[in-house]
């Protein structure tokens, strides 16, 4: 009984700072879908996956589908756990920045062993001496997929103060924060700062290509775990370049749901990192001038279902409004208000909630 409430403590702390942040920043609403998984890696719930059962030679990835750019900043918080064997367990976790979508090498690898060229922040749980290793589970920034850490960005350290295992069953909350202008890459661990390291990822790792996917990659060998992750909270401005896969997307017709348009509760006003999003989807939606554009708005179900529909419609006018100043031909959009219709998220917490008022995008191609 006691951990349920404890998950939903900390759930709500966690709302918390996203709300309260929600306006000035680029919190991405994400699920399991916006991930693509290899190896042994599956998603067991929205947004928890597990990397790697504890069995014997076991790899799994998880990435996220869209690359993002390393000139914008990143924030990802998430929980993880390395399962709960300490003698016999192994290999970790590594998040990593890696311009593929791949899987490196298992067992000491970590799933990140040979990736060229990447960043890795290792979360290493087994002590490997060729390696240079340390006998406690330690955390390091290691690159190229090389494990060994002669060649690591940063030297190994604990994983946490005062504490040599981390495979004890829990689950432990990890903080990355990569601060492009002043260069600064930061790893927290429960709450602790434990790499705080000035690099150039950009020049010094990618040569110069600021475009990468990130993820995690975790493996076992002749010792294993259970290596789990569960995403909490993700800032990051996301690749202004309108990305090949909603491209298609829209062409097939299918619909597109624009990540930040964190509409505030009652209010049609279009946020201000809203505009930003549209703006990557102006030369391309010039360039279908063939396609009538779709705009419809929804929201959540707070409120009564005649001014949730008005609001929807009057959220969608919005963006209309948006793509006509940006040049786009008022007879190519049509705009709707669906209301509270089709919730794509449960609407009994702030988080569905907000996800809900969402604008969604449909291209149709428009008879001859
Ligand atoms: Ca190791
Ligand atoms: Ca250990």
């Amino acid at each position: 009984m006691i951990q349920p409430l404890i998950r939903i403590l900390f759930t709500f702390l966690i709302l918390i700072s996203v709300l309260s942040t929600e306006i000035s920043s680029q919190n991405i609403v994400f699920d399991k879908t916006d991930f693509v998984t290899s190896g042994d890696a599956i998603p067991t719930s929205d947004r928890c996956f597990r990397l790697t059962e504890a069995i014997l030679w076991s790899g799994g990835a998880v990435w996220y589908k869209e690359m993002i750019d390393l000139n914008d900043p990143f924030i990802m918080e998430m929980d993880v756990s390395f399962g709960c064997y300490d003698e016999d367990g192994a290999d970790g976790i590594v998040f990593v920045f890696h311009p593929y979508l791949t899987t490196g090498f298992a067992g000491e690898g970590i799933g990140f062993g040979r990736l060229f060229p990447s960043l890795g922040v290792e979360m290493d749980t087994y002590q490997n001496y060729h390696l240079e290793d340390p006998s406690y589970d330690h955390v390091a920034i290691m690159t190229h997929g090389y494990p060994s850490h002669e060649y690591g960005l940063t030297r190994p350290k604990r994983l946490k103060e005062g504490v040599s295992n981390v495979e004890d069953c829990k689950t432990h909350r990890v903080k990355i924060d990569w601060d492009p202008s002043a260069q600064n890459l930061q790893f927290y661990f429960d709450g602790q700062l434990r790499i705080n390291q000035s690099v150039d990822i950009v020049n010094d790792i990618f040569g110069g290509d600021s475009k990468v996917y990130w993820g995690f990659t975790s493996a076992t060998g002749g010792k294993v775990n259970k290596h789990m992750i569960c995403l909490e909270r993700l800032v990051f401005t996301e690749t202004v370049a309108l990305s090949k896969r909603i491209r298609t997307l829209l062409l097939n017709g299918d619909p597109h749901t624009f990540k930040r348009m964190p509409f505030r509760s009652g209010s049609a006003t279009l946020p201000s990192e809203a505009k930003e999003e549209l703006d990557a989807f102006i030369d391309f939606l010039s360039d279908q001038p063939d396609h009538t554009i779709i705009l419809e708005g929804f929201t959540d179900s707070s409120g009564s279902a005649s001014a949730n529909e008005r609001i929807s419609m009057k959220r969608a006018e919005s963006v209309a409004k948006y793509l006509i100043s940006k040049g786009i031909a008022p007879d190519r959009i049509q705009y709707f208000g669906q209301g509270e219709k089709n919730p794509i998220a449960p609407n009994d917490t702030e988080e569905g909630r907000l996800k809900n008022r969402r604008i969604e995008l449909r291209l149709i191609k428009s008879r001859v």
